[in-house]
């Protein structure tokens, strides 16, 4: 929903109306696209966890769209968001690189200008670019020859692009993002259907929160059922990569802006007509940043020189594939300071925690939802059970490690049973790698001053030495 403010401020830049803007780089030229350069669609939702989609094996959310779609593509298991926050994420998307590495660590704040972005890429290339509704990174508004808001009909994009080039196109939905109520889509989900994940209580608020965020799954099932029916109305099907995804998980506790799987993990649904084999499946790991690489190598475009995600085409056109090993992502500031990173294998996945003094601290939007008052309610009564006990934690602990196959969940921590300490070396190996070569701001568990000297190797970045200046190291590389 585009507020007022925002809709005046979209006026002043001349963005209500289709206004071509151009800001190529001085001295460079506008190059013809190569030859066979396929359309990108892209259909984002705001706020969704993998499995609330039919095609997922959720059989009570209506989304027969995009069910169809994946049927006709490659769906994704293992897709993750670089973090569970919309402006961060969506800033991976148009670079390529983690938040920490963008300048767009917290939410509500962009992109640095000064680095490569898809959308400047495209359109260096001969590319037409079209947004719709939401971006959340702002400052990119004006590389759009073409934006429209809630306001403008799905169909003009179509109808206004200039015919003899490739187009990328950006849906940003404002769905299923909250605030939630009824009346948002007909037949309304029932709550005696809908799956409770095991984080939250199974109460009928709780139930009815969860049929109120399918309804406006079905809203976005709904929009992009028009935007594919255009697709093919102009014939453009066949030569257009069409992509489904979310910029993070479900706005429920323990979900959105968490670390944990129901915030990381989020559909990716590929369909690419002569390309991608229809109905087919991957467990690969694969980041949202990725998607930048394999857009502007799908067009045929040279990559950045620096770029810290990859291309994931030949695993799309059925060709040779390295898999990835590892998936990196974080959690900054987003309505409350709890930063974390988190590296996955296939199997294991291990979180690193920089603020252990404090419980669960969800974003203000979980905070106001109803399903979150309810285990507020429960927690005051003493009745938290079972697993949800967790939500009555005073602290996080400074590790979490966690065997995905054998626990989804992520209830059992394995960060201190020795029987896990070689997955666990691993695993803080890897973070502690990737932490420094993207010149993250936060230490990394292992070697917390760099990777030029093993000195520190087994400091911990949170309470170490620095406490007890009496067992302070001496540093000889002063
Ligand atoms: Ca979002």
């Amino acid at each position: 929903m585009i507020g007022s403010s925002r809709k005046d401020f979209l006026k002043k830049l001349g963005l209500l109306s289709a206004a071509p803007f151009f800001s190529l780089k001085p001295g460079s030229q506008l190059k013809k696209p190569s030859k066979g350069a396929p359309n990108i669609v892209f259909l984002l939702s705001d706020d969704q966890s993998r499995p609330d989609m039919g095609c997922y094996g959720n059989p009570a959310i209506h989304t027969p769209n995009l069910d169809q779609l994946a049927e006709e593509g490659m769906r994704f298991n293992r897709a993750y968001v670089t973090s569970s926050s919309c402006s961060p994420s969506r800033g991976s998307i148009f670079t390529g690189r983690s938040p920490h590495a963008t300048g767009s660590s917290k939410l509500h704040v962009w992109v640095l200008p000064e680095i490569a972005n898809l959308l400047d890429l495209l359109k260096e290339n001969g590319y037409y670019l079209g947004g719709l509704r939401k971006l959340h990174q702002d400052n990119y508004m004006d590389r759009f020859d073409f934006y429209g808001d809630d306001t403008v009909p799905l169909s003009r994009f179509f109808e206004e692009r200039p015919k003899d080039r490739p187009f990328f196109l950006w849906f940003g939905s404002d769905e299923p993002h909250r605030p939630y109520g009824p009346g948002t889509f007909d037949p309304p989900h029932d709550p005696a259907d809908v799956i409770v994940p095991d984080f939250l209580p199974d109460t009928e608020e709780v139930r009815q929160d969860i049929a109120w965020y399918y309804d406006q799954m079905g809203v976005f099932d709904a929009d992009c059922g028009i935007i594919l029916d255009l697709i093919d109305k102009h014939g453009l099907a066949d030569n257009t990569m069409v992509v489904v995804s979310s910029d993070n998980g479900m706005p429920f506790a323990r979900a959105k802006a968490t670390v944990y799987e129901a915030g990381l993990n989020v559909p990716l649904l590929v369909r690419w007509p002569g390309k991608v084999e229809p109905g087919t499946v991957t467990d690969e790991l694969v980041s949202l940043m990725d998607l930048m690489p394999t857009w502007l190598e799908a067009a045929g475009i040279s990559l950045p020189d620096y770029l810290e995600a990859h291309s994931f085409l030949p695993l799309l056109k059925g060709d040779e594939y390295r898999s990835q090993k590892y998936i990196f992502a974080g959690r900054n500031w987003h309505d409350n300071w709890a930063p974390a990173r988190s590296v996955s294998g296939k199997r294991f996945k291990l979180i690193q925690n920089y603020r252990p003094s404090v419980g669960y601290l969800p974003s203000l939007d979980i905070q106001e939802s109803s399903s979150y008052q309810v285990i507020r309610a429960l927690q005051n009564e003493n009745n938290l059970q079972g697993h949800l006990t967790w939500y009555n934690n005073k602290s996080t602990p400074q590790q979490e490690l966690y065997d995905l196959e054998n626990d989804p969940g992520e209830w059992n921590n394995l960060a201190d049973d020795p029987n896990f300490s070689d997955q666990k070396d691993e695993l803080e190996t890897a973070l502690s790698e990737w932490i420094d070569n993207t010149h993250d701001f936060l230490p990394p568990p292992k070697n917390a001053y760099g990777i030029w000297t093993d000195m520190f190797k087994d400091v911990n970045p949170l309470d170490g030495w620095l406490e007890n200046p009496s067992e302070t190291p001496s540093n000889n590389h002063h």
